[in-house]
């Protein structure tokens, strides 16, 4: 099962405490002091990984705690730290405080690591506490609590290129098409119920990763049809592809309805490079194309069957990705 967006809560662990003791020596009669400080508790780590690609292990698993420093000892000797806990997520997941929204990591490398909530410092022992004027001190400081923190884990794929369009105008096919993906195909809307991701190899040998997301419509900010929220896992593509069935009504009207739940995901989103396409040439009655073309002279026209017009796409979106091409 794919899961993109989970909460858990999160505490890292306590620091020990500082130890009041005194040395016994056979024949001293007062040992000075020599209580350890307390062992450091356990952080919560997070660890970007590679080979995960859901949150899902972080549905059932919700609260995360670190362990607790361990007390300090005799003979000045410190407490062991407590065990962190690491959490390891998929790369591309982005770590927020629930509560204030704030971004504590961004997991775009897989083995890169980040703490979230650090341990609780470890107390201080007598030692710590002796003076010329106080050579016993019977003082210790206990050890600093955990940090407790709400977090949403967010995973939004890496892709180059996302396609985007109301349902059945072809983005599952199209990606079959340029890519080894196999996503479900079919004549009917919302077939495309999880991400897909693919592997486009372009002719200059580049190479792009395509993302396929469930189809939007009209309304998906208010959770018509399946939502919008899928719309993060393009939040990372510099170049988005609009897909339009050539049969729909109103073609520019579709452009504009997609525009407009683009920017209410995500104001950013609508600055993207956007190359508009018209998808089904193959079963457009020939004048009908040529009127489509005529109107509609900044849309590519593609067949994602039968491949016609593809490559042409595919070189207009390597253009694309050229990170100083702004023509688009
Ligand atoms: N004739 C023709 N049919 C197409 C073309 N592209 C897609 N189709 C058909 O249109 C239907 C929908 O295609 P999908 O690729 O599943 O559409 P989608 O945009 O991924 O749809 P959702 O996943 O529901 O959002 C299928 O029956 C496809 O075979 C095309 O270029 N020509
Ligand atoms: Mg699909």
């Amino acid at each position: 099962m794919f899961v993109d967006y989970v909460t858990i809560d999160v505490k890292s662990g306590r620091g020990g405490d500082g130890l009041i003791s005194f040395r016994r020596e056979k024949f001293i009669a007062k040992g000075g002091p020599n209580g350890g400080d307390g062992g450091r508790g356990g952080n919560v780590v997070v660890l970007g990984d590679e080979n995960m690609h859901t949150l899902l292990d972080y549905r059932y698993q919700r609260h995360y705690k670190a362990e607790a420093g361990k007390p300090g000892g005799g003979s000045l000797k410190t407490g062991r730290g407590g065990e962190d806990v690491v959490l390891k997520i998929p790369v591309g997941t982005v770590v927020k405080n629930l509560e204030t929204g704030e971004v504590l990591a961004d997991m775009d490398e897989h083995g890169k690591t980040e703490i979230i909530a650090a341990g609780g410092k470890g107390g201080l022992g007598n030692d710590h506490f002796k003076s010329p004027t106080n050579q016993t001190p019977r003082k210790a400081t206990p050890g600093k609590a955990g940090i407790q923190i709400k977090l949403t884990l967010e995973l939004k794929l890496l892709a180059d290129v996302g396609l985007v369009g109301y349902p059945n105008a072809g983005k599952s096919t199209l990606l079959s098409r340029v890519t080894a993906a196999k996503p479900k195909i079919a004549d009917y809307p919302f077939t495309t119920l999880v991400p897909n991701l693919g592997i486009v190899k372009l002719q200059d040998y580049r190479t792009l990763v395509m993302a396929d997301i469930p189809g939007i419509i009209e309304g998906a900010s208010e959770g018509k049809g399946l939502g919008h929220q899928f719309l993060r896992h393009i939040q990372r593509s510099a170049v988005l592809l609009v897909m339009i069935d050539g049969f729909a009504s109103d073609i520019d009207k579709t452009y504009q309805q997609l525009y407009l739940e683009l920017e209410k995901y995500d104001p950013e989103l609508v600055r993207r490079k956007m190359i508009k396409v018209i998808n089904k040439t193959d079963i457009i009655a020939k004048s009908d194309l040529e009127d489509l073309k005529r109107k509609h002279g900044d849309y590519k026209f593609i067949s994602a069957v039968t491949g016609e017009g593809v490559d042409e796409l595919l070189n207009h979106v390597a253009r694309a990705e050229e990170k100083d091409d702004d023509s688009f």
